[in-house]
């Protein structure tokens, strides 16, 4: 016996308006009690809204982004009766767990089903939401070690905590020199000294705060500097931009160093890759991530497959996305995946910097303000334009003659850029 019925968000304390950043079904999915239908976030927390009964689900009538609250209704599932024998159907541990970890949990299906077999011995994805998941991935946690002590072993946010723990106290009395051990943060009552304004971090810091923190921390970072003699470049790029005026199209520095450092890519793959415990990813696309400052703070947004693209279309591209960055509009999609980063502070000032690699990225470029300076051409010197740039890079895949080799390279071509033709 079957009935369909509603499911609404629980009692989810005082929150009002929560917004859904997660759905963890689809119509068809088959649920058990207390598997998770879909994921809430609000400033202050992110929680999961459970199946409160077993069944399938019909429909989903909210989708991601709604903004809920308690008694709203988010799905018709029709329930089936627990007490239904069920068989195991191997064919739903194909779909990707992602997607929908509770459908790849869910290893049960109401009769009739013909009975197969006994299913061979398989491992089961950990019991985690993708939120967790995330969280995990954050602090670099091999989800598949953590042990599971919520109900039927799920994976909870303290789970992960006490594996990193356990982690980092392994390491430290193993002498394996795990764990900073760092002095506690110096605690000062700054209006004892002067005035203050508290002002709260915006989201976006609160974010991209940890992940920097995280990548500054974990990475071996070394920075290589050159400057590259780009004269004739602006001369082209000044001609460029006085053709395409009428099209409305600006062509500025930062899209030809995204072309050149495509083009150095090629020429040096293992800066086009990610670590993953002793292997290297090496990645056959170039999707190129720049960082744009906004009033909230720093995001890389990303052009996918710029090595298929121009670089007027790379500069319209990057001119609707920095747009996007700066009126909070960007999607998540718009700054995933990317291969490599590029830092430009040239539209502002300053002589160079030393920019933090964006994990799982293994190195990123800093380009600063290109100015007017004496070069010596073995017999006099010349008025040139320099653009100082900036490597930063991950000691533990590239080496320091790679990187010098890599930014030589990457100097050569914004000297003549006909060479990337080559
Ligand atoms: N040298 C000299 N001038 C430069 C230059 C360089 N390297 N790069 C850009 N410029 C010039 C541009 O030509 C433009 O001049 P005109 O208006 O006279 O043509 C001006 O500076 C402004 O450029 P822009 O900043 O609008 O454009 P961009 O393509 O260089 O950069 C973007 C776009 C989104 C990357 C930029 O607006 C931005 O946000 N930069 C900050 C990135 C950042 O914060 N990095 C630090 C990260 S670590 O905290």
């Amino acid at each position: 016996m079957s009935t369909t019925r509603e499911v609404t968000v629980p009692d989810v304390g005082d929150f009002k308006n929560i917004p859904v950043i997660e759905i963890l079904v689809k119509p068809g999915d088959i649920v058990k009690v207390d598997d998770p239908l879909m994921t809430l976030e609000s400033d202050k927390a992110t929680m999961e809204v459970p199946a409160p009964f077993a069944g399938t689900v019909k429909e989903l009538m909210v989708a991601i982004g709604a903004k809920v609250s308690e008694g709203t209704l988010i799905a018709i599932v029709e329930e089936i009766d627990e007490a239904t024998p069920v068989v195991t159907v191997e064919k739903v541990i194909a779909e990707p767990p992602l997607l929908s970890p509770a459908t790849s949990q869910v290893l049960s299906a109401p009769a009739p089903v013909p009975t197969p077999a006994p299913p061979p011995e398989i491992h089961l994805p950990a019991h985690a939401s993708p939120s967790l998941r995330r969280f995990a991935r954050e602090l670099g946690v091999d989800i598949d070690r953590v042990i599971g002590t919520g109900p039927k072993g799920r994976i909870q946010r303290e789970d992960v905590l006490v594996h990193v723990k356990q982690h980092m106290r392994h390491d430290t009395e193993a002498g394996g020199g795990g764990g900073l051990d760092l002095l506690p943060w110096p605690q000062i009552d700054f209006a004892k000294f002067g005035d203050v304004e508290r002002m709260p971090l915006s989201r976006l810091r609160k974010i991209s705060g940890p992940n920097l923190a995280r990548n500054w921390v974990m990475i071996p970072h070394v920075t290589n500097f050159d400057e590259a003699d780009v004269t004739d470049l602006e001369t082209f790029r000044l001609k460029v931009n006085k053709e395409n005026a009428d099209a409305g199209i600006k062509v500025t520095m930062l899209a030809f160093l995204i072309k050149a450092a495509v083009s150095t890519l090629k020429a040096f793959p293992e800066f086009n890759s990610s670590l993953e415990g002793e292997e290297l990813v090496l990645k056959r696309y170039y999707h190129m991530g720049f960082a744009a400052d906004t009033p909230n703070g720093l995001v890389v947004p990303v052009i996918r497959d710029a090595d298929k693209k121009g670089v007027l279309e790379i500069a319209s591209e990057m001119a609707a996305l920095a747009r996007g960055a700066r009126d909070g509009k960007l999607k998540a999609t718009d700054m995933q995946g990317g291969c490599f980063s590029i830092s430009s502070l040239g539209g502002i000032g300053g002589t160079g910097f030393t920019p933090i690699v964006n994990a799982p990225e293994v190195a990123i470029l800093g380009a600063a303000k290109a100015e007017m300076k004496p070069l010596w051409n073995g017999s006099e010197f010349r008025p040139r334009l320099v653009l100082p740039l900036s490597l930063s890079w991950d000691h533990r895949v590239v080496d320091g003659a790679a990187a010098g080799r890599f930014l030589h390279h990457l100097v050569g071509l914004l000297g003549d850029f006909r060479r990337i033709l080559l």
